[in-house]
């Protein structure tokens, strides 16, 4: 496997940073996780400008401009030989010491892309839909660590999805600071009620499965699209829940806190904005 660091493609056994690396020490950096389709890099420009944005926050000064990181990004991918792939693209601040101080980092940043195969949820969860509970941790607040920051520091998640394993399910659902909901762990929520679909207007990152769905929704379901507050309540009383997320897609969920959601199955709405969104997979991208 071929690893793109610091703009050289190195072996995997080679693909090292410093223990001084302040993404190490501290999460202090940001990352994207993208997926390739059938030789097509899906929503790669809407990735790229994610990043450049959270590092702009977090004042991380990359010395590769946008263009430079999509050309580094393609590349890596045919490195690896790969048409279908799960690329995790990692900026740090640099290597620093062991103070917390940014000025510390006086070199570049640290660029990590690694290209590999996609590890899934098994279908047979597509087939009957997740489980998940709501969980104590609440999601950060937004004037502490605004989640539309994908940072290295995923602590906070991390929490959360503990407390999901410890509940044996393989989400969960956190909360904002005032108790709406906000998003799980990895993935957005979303609820379809009325031939309206909702989602979290606060506290969660603006996921670009997120985006898609909701621009699909819109223009080939003839859906009525919302970013609202959204109570447990509204949960549970909706047809249909289902998460997305760069991993997941898409994926039904039938039961919430012990709640049965709608039929207790994957609904129609769920199903047909899956389709729309794979066939959209391979066509809205970076091709290569
Ligand atoms: N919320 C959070 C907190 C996320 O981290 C999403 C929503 C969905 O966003 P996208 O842009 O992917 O639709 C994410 C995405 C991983 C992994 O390895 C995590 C994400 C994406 C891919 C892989 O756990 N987070």
């Amino acid at each position: 496997m071929k690893i793109f660091l610091n703009g050289k493609l190195v072996e995997k056994e080679d693909a090292r940073v410093s223990v001084f690396d302040h993404g190490f020490l501290y999460g202090d950096g940001a990352f994207e996780g993208i997926r390739a389709y059938d030789g097509v890099v899906f929503r790669l420009a809407e990735h790229i400008d994610r990043l450049y944005e959270t590092c702009h926050t977090m004042l991380i000064h990359l010395d590769m401009d946008k263009q430079g990181m999509t050309e580094a990004v393609v590349k890596t991918i045919r490195a690896n030989g790969l048409r279908n792939a799960y690329i995790r693209l990692v900026v740090t601040r640099g290597d620093g010491d062991l103070g917390l101080d940014p000025r510390k980092c006086k070199g570049s940043p640290n660029v990590i892309i690694i290209a590999d195969k996609i590890t899934l949820y098994p279908d047979e969860l597509y087939r009957q839909g997740l489980e998940i509970v709501t969980v104590p941790t609440v999601r950060n607040h937004p004037e502490a660590i605004n989640p539309q920051l994908k940072s290295l520091n995923y602590l906070n998640n991390i929490l959360a999805k503990i407390e999901a394993n410890n509940a044996g399910v393989p989400e969960a659902i956190m909360l904002d600071g005032s108790g709406y909901v906000a998003e799980c762990t990895g993935d957005n929520i979303f609820m379809v009620k009325k031939g309206e679909l909702k989602t979290p207007l606060q506290g969660r990152l603006r996921g670009i499965t997120r985006d898609a769905v909701m621009e699909l929704a819109d223009s080939k379901c003839g859906l009525k699209v919302s970013e609202t507050l959204i109570t447990r309540h509204e949960l549970f009383n909706a047809e249909e829940v289902f998460l997305t997320g760069t991993a997941a897609e898409l994926i039904p969920v039938v039961k919430i806190d012990g709640r049965m959601i709608g039929t207790g199955k994957p609904g129609p709405v769920t199903g047909k904005l899956l389709k729309l969104f794979q066939a959209l997979t391979r066509k809205d991208g970076v091709k290569f």
